[in-house]
C-alpha cells in the first residue's frame, strides 16, 4: 500500500505548480498523529474533562480542545510552510513567530471537533482547510475571508476505532489509515465517490426550531412515502460532524445541521471557514453537493473568521431534492 508521503510526492511531481503542498500536508498529518495518540490514551493520561475555560465561541473548552489546538500550532508554526493559522479555539489568527520562516499557505482548522464525545469514547476529529497566500507581508484576519472555492486542499482526521485521514488536493478524495506500529498513514481508499443512499444524519431533537422546508423533508423521510420519496430512510447522529459526514461520504446519504431559530444571534451552529467549507470541498470533490439550502457553500465569502452557516452536505440527488424544497418555499414568500 502507498504511504501518504508517497502519494504526496507523486502528486507534487504531477502538479509542480503545487510544489510545497506536500510538506504542508505532512505537517498536518504529523499533528493529527500526535492528537490520535492522546485520544487513544484518554483518561490514562488525564486529558478528559473540562479545562475550566471558554473559547471564543462561548463554549466550555475540554482539555483535549486546548491540547489539540496547541499541537496544531506547534507542528505547523516552525516548518516554514505556513504564512498564518486560524483556529476555532482562537479569536484572531495566529501569526507565525518571527524566528521561523514563513510559507505560502494559510490553514484554518478545528483542532478537535465533537468535544462532547471525548469523555464517552465516541468519534471525534480534526478538520482543516488550506488556502494559498502569495504575499510576503504577514496575513490579517481578512486574508482568510475567501470563498471555499479558493481552497487548494482540505481534509480531516477521524479518531475512531482506527485513525483515518481523508484528504483532497483538488484531484479527488483519498482516504488514508494510520498504522500506529510504524507511525505512517497508508492509502486505503482511492478516489472516493459518494454513493446515492437513503440515509441522513441530523439532530431530530431540534425539529421544532427548523425552517419549514427542512421539517417537510424530514416528514417525508419518516413517513416512508413511497410515492414522493421511494426510499426507506435510515438515520444516524454521532454528535461529531466529521464522523457523520464521513459516513455519508463513504456510504452515501446527507449530513445536515440546518438553520434553526433557537437563538436569533446564532441562526446556525457550524462554522463556515474551518468546518463546513473544508467538508463541502471534500463532498464536491467526491461527486456530492454542499448547500445552505439556498446557496452553494463554496460560493460564500465569509464576513468573519467564526461565521456560522446552515449545512446540508451529501449525495447530489438528495441534496438537490432538499434544495428544491427550500427554493419552492422561497417562491411562496
Ligand atoms: P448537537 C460538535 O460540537 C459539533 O460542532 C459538530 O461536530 C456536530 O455535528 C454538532 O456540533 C453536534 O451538535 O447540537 O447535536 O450537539
Amino acid at each position: 500500500m502507498k504511504t501518504l508521503s508517497q502519494y504526496l510526492l507523486e502528486f507534487e511531481r504531477d502538479n509542480p505548480e503545487h510544489k510545497g503542498l506536500r510538506l504542508a500536508i505532512e505537517d498536518i498529518a504529523k499533528a493529527c498523529a500526535r492528537i490520535s495518540d492522546l485520544v487513544g490514551r484518554g483518561a490514562l493520561v488525564g486529558i478528559h474533562g473540562d479545562a475550566g475555560e471558554t473559547n471564543v465561541q462561548g463554549e466550555s473548552q475540554q482539555q483535549l480542545d486546548i491540547l489539540s489546538n496547541q499541537i496544531m500550532l506547534d507542528m505547523l508554526a516552525w516548518s516554514g510552510n505556513w504564512a498564518g493559522l486560524a483556529s476555532e479555539e482562537m479569536e484572531n489568527i495566529y501569526h507565525i513567530p518571527a524566528r521561523y520562516p514563513k510559507g505560502k499557505y494559510l490553514c484554518a482548522f478545528d483542532p478537535l471537533d465533537g468535544s462532547a464525545n471525548i469523555d464517552i469514547n465516541m468519534p471525534i476529529g480534526t478538520i482543516f482547510s488550506v488556502l494559498p497566500y502569495d504575499r510576503s507581508d504577514a496575513p490579517h484576519n481578512r486574508d482568510f475571508l475567501r470563498p471555499g472555492s479558493e481552497q487548494i486542499a482540505a481534509g480531516y482526521a477521524l479518531y475512531g476505532a482506527c485513525t483515518m485521514l481523508v484528504l483532497t488536493l483538488g484531484h479527488g478524495v483519498q482516504r488514508f489509515t494510520f498504522d500506529r506500529s510504524i507511525g505512517e498513514f497508508f492509502l486505503t481508499k482511492e478516489n472516493i465517490r459518494i454513493p446515492d443512499s437513503a440515509s441522513f444524519s441530523i439532530n431530530l431533537s431540534n425539529y421544532r426550531f427548523w425552517e419549514k422546508p427542512m421539517q417537510q423533508y424530514i416528514d417525508l423521510c419518516l413517513a416512508g412515502d413511497q410515492d414522493e420519496l421511494a426510499k426507506n430512510y435510515n438515520m444516524r447522529w454521532m454528535g461529531c460532524m466529521i464522523a457523520d459526514s464521513h459516513k455519508a461520504l463513504e456510504k452515501g446519504g446527507v449530513f445536515m445541521y440546518p438553520a434553526d431559530n433557537r437563538d436569533p444571534a446564532k441562526p446556525a451552529k457550524l462554522r463556515l471557514l474551518y468546518e463546513v467549507s473544508p467538508m463541502s470541498y471534500l463532498f464536491e470533490q467526491a461527486g456530492g453537493r454542499a448547500t445552505t439550502g439556498t446557496e452553494n457553500i463554496l460560493d460564500i465569502i465569509p464576513t468573519e473568521l467564526h461565521q456560522r452557516v446552515p449545512a446540508i452536505l451529501g449525495s447530489k440527488a438528495e441534496v438537490d431534492y432538499i434544495e428544491a424544497l427550500h427554493q419552492a418555499a422561497l417562491k411562496k414568500t
